[in-house]
């Protein structure tokens, strides 16, 4: 057994310990897990020469355990503590800033027991009302949930998305198939997923399972019937397939959607209505009264039908019941991209392809912003490159008036925030710019404090339009920087700058969470794709799930504003 196995287990021995507040036991065993894992020889043999209690921090009690611990690969101890607490405590360990002493108050004042219910408690507000919590912490608590997700080999979304939709058009092309629909977290378009679910009417079911477990790709068959068959892909990813009647298609895809918590509150409702809800219809006494579209179901359940990305049990189903649901932003409303690199700085597209593509996504407008040279950032433009740029912006706009093309390019420019929180570029410069983009690119460890205050005072300059990726999160790789949120808000209010939902895959920032509570204080939203390539441009429909999972109406978002209402928001002319 490794040093470090027999350390990881009295350290968790001491976390459990530490849940009724640090003693001098758990610093006991924290001590001895130390010892053992800094020893250069094994333990092991430290043990077999009868010299454990020798060890720095090991008296005779613990050394006993190590001895079990060797002996059994276990420590009965730790059993026991564990048993006392039913929760998952590592999982809860995983997250950030969660300690044993939080799980324990966690446990006890809301039952807590598991990373779903932390994910649950403090999306409902529950956690900033407990003793020495707020807010902050409930915010900071559900970033890193995220994070902590990195290791349950969930995918993000957009790697997962266009797999979902060939995999889709592959089902569809079969000859036996009439309909067949993403379901579960891709069609809710969480920026995270677990598995690809399918769902699937056919004449043939066994034609469709054999095509679908033979399809090139798979590599294991984890399970073959009539009804439902699972199968894992090259790379790692599973699917589930599912074939249903076309009379219950509706009810299979609001069950098979979700969330497991939405349709708990859809369950409930069927039942207080006397009637019965499960993915094969609605039924009253034993007679089908609905199921063939989504629509459908919830007619029967006396409520409008909230769209998938909203069904995350976070209020959707009491407003589908009152006439309430947000009226979403729209994939296709996005007039605009205000975030885009060119081969001026790191991207790989020249200005007038991303024009082409703009073109062709149904833009009216977009913004040339590649980084501004910094020490952070060696390959951006300087001050000359950015004037010639806007000479060549003036010829491209001149052409597209020519040609009858409805498109205009705003100049722009992306701009770090020093660690002071003033702009590395003149105020000569950044006149000139239609759109000046600034964020966060380094000085990343400052506390909190000093890290809103450089947000806020970029957004006292009267140049700075945008705030990019304003928490500088990654996905499955790091939580984003602290911030005071509710002073970014406020000053975004007060300086009428925007916010923005950034769309790279990686990112997805703003989140779910606090767009809605943006948009909820009144803030104006920006979505951009933050493109260094064309493929890149695509992504925006990622921020547009993000904006419609965070409630973000056409209203919240500016870049939905047609160009000339848009021109007159910003001054522009
Ligand atoms: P994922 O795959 O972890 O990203 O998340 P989902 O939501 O796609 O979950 P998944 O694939 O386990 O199941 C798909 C949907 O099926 C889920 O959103 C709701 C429904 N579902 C699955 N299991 C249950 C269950 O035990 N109870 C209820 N009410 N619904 C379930
Ligand atoms: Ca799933
Ligand atoms: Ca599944």
């Amino acid at each position: 057994m490794k040093n470090r196995t027999v350390a990881e287990i009295l350290n968790k021995t001491a976390d459990l310990l530490e849940m009724d507040g640090t003693n001098f036991r758990t610093k006991a065993y924290r001590r001895a897990a130390h010892t053992v894992e800094f020893l250069p020889e094994d333990i092991k043999s430290v043990k077999d020469e009868g010299k454990l209690e020798e060890l720095p921090g090991i008296g005779k009690n613990i050394a006993k355990k190590i001895e079990e611990i060797i002996d059994t690969g276990g420590l009965e101890y730790y059993e026991d503590l564990k048993a006392m607490f039913p929760v998952d405590f590592e999982e809860l360990m995983s997250v950030e800033g969660v300690g044993p002493k939080k799980i324990k108050l966690f446990y006890d004042t809301l039952g807590v027991r598991n990373l779903k219910d932390l994910e649950d408690a403090a999306r409902r507000h529950k956690i900033r009302r407990l003793k020495g919590m707020g807010p902050k912490t409930e915010l900071l608590i559900l970033k890193n949930i995220q994070f902590a997700r990195t290791d349950t080999g969930r995918k993000l979304l957009g790697q997962i998305l266009p797999l979902g939709k060939s995999l889709k058009e592959k089902i569809n092309g079969l000859d036996t198939v009439f309909k067949v629909e993403i379901a579960g977290s891709i069609r809710r378009r969480k920026e995270t997923v677990g598995d690809i679910d399918l769902l699937v009417v056919a004449d043939d079911s066994m034609d469709v399972m054999d095509k679908f477990t033979e399809m090139r790709g798979v590599e294991e068959i984890i399970s073959k019937g009539p009804l439902k068959s699972t199968v894992r892909l090259e790379d790692g990813f599973e699917v589930d397939l599912r074939v249903f009647r076309e009379e219950s298609f509706g009810s299979a895809l609001v069950y098979f959607t979700g969330s497991k918590e939405t349709n708990v509150e859809l369950r409930k409702i069927a039942i207080s209505k006397g009637l019965k809800l499960n993915e094969y219809g609605v039924y009253r006494d034993e007679t089908m009264i609905a199921g063939k579209t989504e629509e459908e179901v919830f007619r029967a359940l006396g409520m409008d039908c909230p769209e998938p990305e909203l069904r995350e049990n976070q209020g959707e189903v009491e407003a589908a019941l009152t006439g309430k649901l947000p009226d979403l932003v729209d994939y296709h409303g996005i007039k605009g991209d205000l975030h885009l690199h060119t081969n001026w700085s790191d991207g790989n597209s020249k200005i007038d392809e991303m024009v082409l593509k703009s073109v062709g996504m149904g833009y009216e407008y977009m913004a040339v912003t590649d980084h501004f040279r910094s020490i952070w950032i060696d390959n951006g433009v300087d001050e000359k490159d950015l004037k010639k740029q806007l000479l060549e912006l003036k010829a491209i706009n001149r052409e597209l008036e020519d040609t009858g093309v409805d498109m205009c390019v705003f100049s722009g420019v992306e701009v770090d925030i020093d660690d002071k929180g003033n702009l590395n570029l003149d105020r000569e410069v950044l006149e000139e710019m239609d759109i000046v983009v600034a964020a966060l690119h380094s000085g990343l460890r400052q506390d909190k404090n000093e890290l809103t205050d450089r947000i806020v005072n970029a957004m006292y300059n009267e140049y700075v339009d945008i705030i990019a990726h304003p928490t500088g999160r990654k996905i499955l790789e790091k939580t984003g920087y602290k911030l005071e949120f509710e002073r970014i808000v406020q000053a975004s209010l007060d300086t009428n700058t925007f916010l923005e939902v950034n769309s790279d895959p990686d990112r997805l920032d703003l989140n779910d969470v606090m767009i809605r509570e943006a948009i909820a204080q009144g803030c104006k939203l920006v979505i951009n794709s933050n493109s260094h390539s064309l493929e890149e441009m695509d992504h925006m429909e990622l921020g547009v799930a993000t904006a419609r999972q965070g409630w973000a109406e056409s209203k919240d978002i500016t870049n939905t504003l047609p160009l000339k209402t848009f021109k007159k928001m910003l001054n522009l002319n």
